[in-house]
């Protein structure tokens, strides 16, 4: 596998060209004064590294990029908001907002506190708004803390959910789901593949962990180089500016001007016999030590998607149990043809149903009884793993915030648009916050901008509006904007207009590869400058596709703009440039031919 592909080689790569001097001897030169010996499981990854270290220096002329955002200007002294909106105002991107309400100052450096800033919980937003804070002369301390897992007790380091159990561990196992259909698609292309191929799960678990551990590693070196003081604790408030950790060694009070709160969230378990004692979450399925086999997977959000997905492609048996619709949130046209092109590679989906107990029995196997929601009919099945991926539950048991008077919502924490809690010198950030997009580069930027808010006197606002983001089905769906129900709802049916399209993507047709689900839509204003709200793709490689696209979407895209884009041949995002026929004209999408 390899692991130059991931977003957080770069990341690594990135993080390591501060660190990497002289990587050929795989010795690390100690600036980061940490273990100098490269441990074996981070050399598979080290070439990797220099690599893109070598990338780096190349193209910006200097070590490393602090700002991944890019923007000019951002950064130590002041932040990339600082002064007028941009002239564009999409009606999606609330910049009004983000720019005029007046930002709270804090002067928060000095006093008597152990540190400026205690960050609870070292994931994505967490370590980004640390580093962040340090970079702008905050004194700054990071808890982290796993609790095992109730089933296997499986347990990670630091890094939080994204690099540990969610999207890295994910991407590499949707990868090798996606190998495994590119060796059968070779022997097409003329290929002589061994059609007997079999992937090795213990190996790809080897493989996804030690990329992980090496992540982690460097998380640890990076926060050590960058000054920011990582405890390894579980952080409860005492009152609103003392934090008890309790650590390995006993118990550790400290106090801090300012509190950031990103603590994320853990998987729930439903409350049904045999639940906890026998079903496994996403926390547990990246390090199982034995082979998932027939797996049910309830709940048919983005996670029990996209698990069922790589779990077929790598040779498994998933069943999909939906509750009630598929991919809650998404576009409901986009969501079904991304369940019904799962259902035509083998995977069932048993709809409208619910699980009412799972019992181990004599051979091992998990007999799981589930009831239809509709008729009430009672059915079971018998299973070798039960996935659980029926949402997430915000991390707030443990922070004792009653102490802090910090107010909850249902397991989240409600904040305003400068991520302030309603208490004055406590935030919040990340999967934790109420109501907002739960992903990664939210949380990291939501994170990085609050710190250059509170230390570096900038004032731009995280905006939340028109984030892309894919699932990483075996064909991918990408996003971004509007779904169609939801344009419908803000604008009005009448006021909108889809542009749509079936595509066949050039390389599907030699291995035979089914096109049916194909499909594209622009969500657009019907009159005037045909606004695009949302843009939808199912098909390869969707977050690549999608990502440019967003940027687009955020600048004012317009359809004018979109089909006078000339496209790039033979691709499957030309396809976005291509979109002549709308829904409302009841035209044919399907395509006649791929290149006229
Ligand atoms: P986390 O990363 O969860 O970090 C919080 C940290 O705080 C954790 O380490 C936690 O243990 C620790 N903590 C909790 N309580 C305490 C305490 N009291 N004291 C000390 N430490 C504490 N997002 C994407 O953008 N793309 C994807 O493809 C994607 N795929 C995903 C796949 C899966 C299976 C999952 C589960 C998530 C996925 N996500 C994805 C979502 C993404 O992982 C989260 O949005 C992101 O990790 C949130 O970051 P965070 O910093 O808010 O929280
Ligand atoms: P989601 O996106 O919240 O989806 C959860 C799914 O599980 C959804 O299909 C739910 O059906 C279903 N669900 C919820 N509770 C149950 C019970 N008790 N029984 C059966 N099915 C149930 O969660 P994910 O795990 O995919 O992702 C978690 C978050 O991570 C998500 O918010 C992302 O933003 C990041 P419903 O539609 O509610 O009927």
């Amino acid at each position: 596998m390899n692991l130059c592909n991931s977003r957080f080689s770069v990341t690594f790569g990135r993080q390591c060209s501060t660190i990497l001097t002289s990587p050929s001897a795989g010795i690390l030169q100690n600036r980061c004064s940490l273990t100098t010996k490269v441990p074996n499981w981070i050399s598979s990854s080290l070439s990797c590294v220099q690599q893109t270290f070598q990338r780096t220096m190349n193209s910006t002329g200097q070590r490393g990029s602090r700002d991944s955002t890019g923007a000019p200007g951002a950064g130590a002294s002041g932040g990339s908001g600082g002064g007028a909106p941009p002239p564009f105002q999409h009606p999606h991107c609330d910049r009004n907002a983000m720019y005029a309400q007046p930002v709270r100052k804090m002067s928060t450096k000095g006093g008597s506190y152990d540190y400026d800033l205690i960050v609870i919980g070292g994931g994505s937003a967490g370590l980004a708004c640390a580093k962040e804070a340090v970079l702008n002369g905050a004194r700054v301390a990071c808890l982290d803390y796993v609790k095992p897992t109730p089933t296997l007790g499986t347990k990670w380091g630091v890094g939080g959910t994204c690099v540990n159990v969610g999207c890295i561990p994910k991407k590499l196992m949707h990868q090798a789901s996606l190998l495994g259909e590119a060796v059968h698609e070779a022997a097409a292309y003329g290929w002589n593949v061994d059609d007997k191929i079999k992937p090795d799960w213990n190996k790809l678990v080897q493989s996804v962990q030690n990329h992980i551990k090496s992540v982690n590693w460097v998380t640890r070196v990076d926060l050590r180089d960058k000054k920011v003081e990582y405890i390894n604790g579980l952080g409860s408030f005492v009152d609103s500016h003392t934090l008890l950790a309790k650590i390995k060694s006993g118990e550790r009070t400290i106090t801090a001007q300012t509190f950031v709160i990103a603590v994320g969230g853990r998987p729930r378990y439903p409350d049904i016999p045999g639940a906890v004692e026998y079903g496994i979450t996403s926390d547990d399925l990246f390090s199982l030590e034995r082979e998932p086999g027939k797996t049910l997977v309830v709940g048919a959000g983005y996670i029990g998607l996209e698990c069922a997905g790589f779990l077929k492609g790598l040779g498994y048996e998933p069943t999909v149990m939906v509750r009630s619709i598929v991919l809650r949130g998404f576009d409901q046209q986009m969501a079904e043809l991304v369940a019904a092109s799962m259902e035509e590679r083998g995977i069932p989906f048993l709809r409208k149903s619910v699980p009412l107990s799972v019992e181990k029995q004599d051979d091992g196997k998990l007999l799981v009884k589930y009831k239809n929601v509709e008729t009430g009919e009672e059915a079971e099945d018998v299973f070798d793993t039960v996935l659980w991926a029926i949402g997430r539950k915000g991390l707030v048991d443990d922070l004792n915030l009653p102490n802090a008077g910090v107010t909850v919502q249902k397991d989240k924490i409600p904040v305003d648009s400068q991520e302030a809690t309603n208490v004055a010198n406590i935030y919040a950030v990340g999967d934790i916050i109420y109501g907002k997009p739960e992903l990664t580069p939210v949380a990291v930027l939501a994170g990085r901008l609050l710190a250059r808010r509170l230390y570096g006197g900038a004032t731009q606002r995280m905006d939340y509006k028109d984030v892309a983001t894919t699932v990483f089905t075996p064909l991918e769906y990408a996003c971004v904007g509007l779904s169609e129900e939801d344009a419908v709802k803000e604008y009005g049916a009448d006021e909108i207009e889809v542009f749509h399209g079936y595509y066949k993507p050039t390389e599907f047709f030699i291995p035979q590869k089914s096109v049916r689900y194909c499909y594209l839509k622009a969500v657009a204003e019907r009159h005037g400058d045909q606004r695009v709200y949302g843009l939808h793709y199912i098909g390869p490689v969707a977050g690549e596709v999608i990502q440019g696209f967003a940027a687009a979407l955020k600048s004012g895209l317009t359809i004018n703009t979109l089909i006078n884009t000339v496209g790039i041949h033979p691709t499957t995002a030309e396809e976005f440039t291509r979109l002549a026929i709308t829904k409302r004209s009841g035209l044919d999408p399907t395509p006649a031919s791929c290149c006229s």
